[in-house]
C-alpha cells in the first residue's frame, strides 16, 4: 500500500467521524451521508484485508532446501572506524540503543539481545537485482524487543542505523539505514538475526546483528545494525525516503 493511499484513507476516516459529530441524525436521513458511509465501510475492510494479508507468514523451508552459497550483497564488511574498532575488542563494547520514541530507551549487550525471546526460521531472501537464496536465521523477536522499550502512541516507524557507509557523501547520507512500519515490526518473522545456518551469522551477512523482514525485498533487510530508533515520520532521516535505497529511487514499501 503506498503511503498516499494511507493518507487519503486517514482523511476518509476523519471525514466520516467529523461527519457524525456534526449530527448524526439529521445525516442519517441524507442519502449522500449514507453513501459516504458505504465508501468508508469498503475502505476500512479493504484497508484490513491488505493488514491481514501483511500478516500472513512467508514461506518457510525445509533444511534439505538452505542454499550451499547464500549469496552476499552490498556492504560485506564495514570499514568505519566505529566497527573497526568493537571488531578489534570482539564487540564486548557493542550496545544496541533502542530510542526515539520510547518510555523506556534501551542500550543492550549482545548477550541481552540473544537472551530475548527468539525465533528460527528458514526463508527466501529475494534481492531486487533478481537472485534469490535460502538460509536459515536465529533472532530476536523485534516486537519483544520494542516491548520490553515501550513505544509511544506517536511511534509510527522503525528505524534502523546501520554501521556502514556505502556511498562517500560529504553530507554523510550514505550511511546505509532503513525503516518500516509496525505491521512489519511486531510480524512474527520479523527478527533481529545473529545466527545463519547455525553459526554465528558472518561478518558478510551484517555481524552482530541483521534485520530480516521476510514479506519484503532483501534492501530492506539492514546488516550491521547498530541502532534502533522508533519514529513518528522519517523525513528528516537520511534523505528522506526512508531508506538508502528508497533515497536513490526504490519502493520505500518493498512487498513480495
Ligand atoms: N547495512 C547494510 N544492509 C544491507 C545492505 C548494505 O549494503 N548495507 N544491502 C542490502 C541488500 S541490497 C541486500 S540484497 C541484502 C543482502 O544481504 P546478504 O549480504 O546477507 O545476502 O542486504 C541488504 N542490507
Ligand atoms: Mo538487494
Amino acid at each position: 500500500m503506498s503511503l498516499n493511499r494511507r493518507h487519503w484513507l486517514t482523511a476518509a476516516g476523519a471525514t466520516v467521524t467529523s461527519l457524525w459529530l456534526a449530527g448524526c441524525d439529521k445525516l442519517a436521513t441524507n442519502s449522500t451521508f449514507t453513501g459516504v458511509l458505504r465508501v468508508a465501510e469498503k475502505w476500512t475492510y479493504r484497508a484490513q484485508r491488505l493488514v491481514a494479508d501483511r500478516n500472513a507468514l512467508a514461506a518457510e523451508f525445509t533444511p534439505a532446501d538452505i542454499s550451499k552459497d547464500f549469496k552476499a550483497n552490498g556492504t560485506l564488511r564495514p570499514q568505519d572506524d566505529e566497527y573497526t574498532e568493537l571488531m578489534a575488542g570482539g564487540f564486548a563494547d557493542y550496545r544496541l540503543v533502542v530510542d526515539g520514541l520510547v518510555e523506556r530507551p534501551l542500550e543492550l549487550t549482545l548477550g541481552q539481545v540473544r537472551a530475548l525471546p527468539s525465533r528460527t526460521q528458514i526463508t527466501r531472501h529475494d534481492c531486487v537485482e533478481g537472485w534469490s537464496s535460502i538460509g536459515k536465521w536465529k533472532g530476536a523477536r523485534l516486537s519483544a524487543l520494542l516491548a520490553q522499550a515501550k513505544l509511544k502512541p506517536e511511534a509510527k516507524y522503525i528505524v534502523f542505523h546501520c554501521f556502514d557507509t556505502l556511498e562517500q557523501t560529504l553530507d554523510g547520507s550514505g550511511r546505509y539505514y532503513e525503516s518500516i512500519d509496525l505491521v512489519d515490526a511486531m510480524h512474527p518473522q520479523t527478527i533481529l538475526a545473529y545466527e545463519m545456518n547455525d553459526a554465528t551469522l558472518p561478518v558478510r551477512h551484517g555481524y552482530p546483528l541483521r534485520l530480516r523482514v521476510e514479506r519484503q525485498l532483501g534492501y530492506k533487510h539492514a546488516k550491521y545494525v547498530m541502532r534502533i530508533e522508533a519514529v513518528s515520520d522519517f523525513s528528516q532521516i537520511g534523505r528522506g525516503q526512508g531508506g538508502f535505497w528508497p533515497d536513490r529511487g526504490y519502493e520505500w514499501y518493498a512487498g513480495i
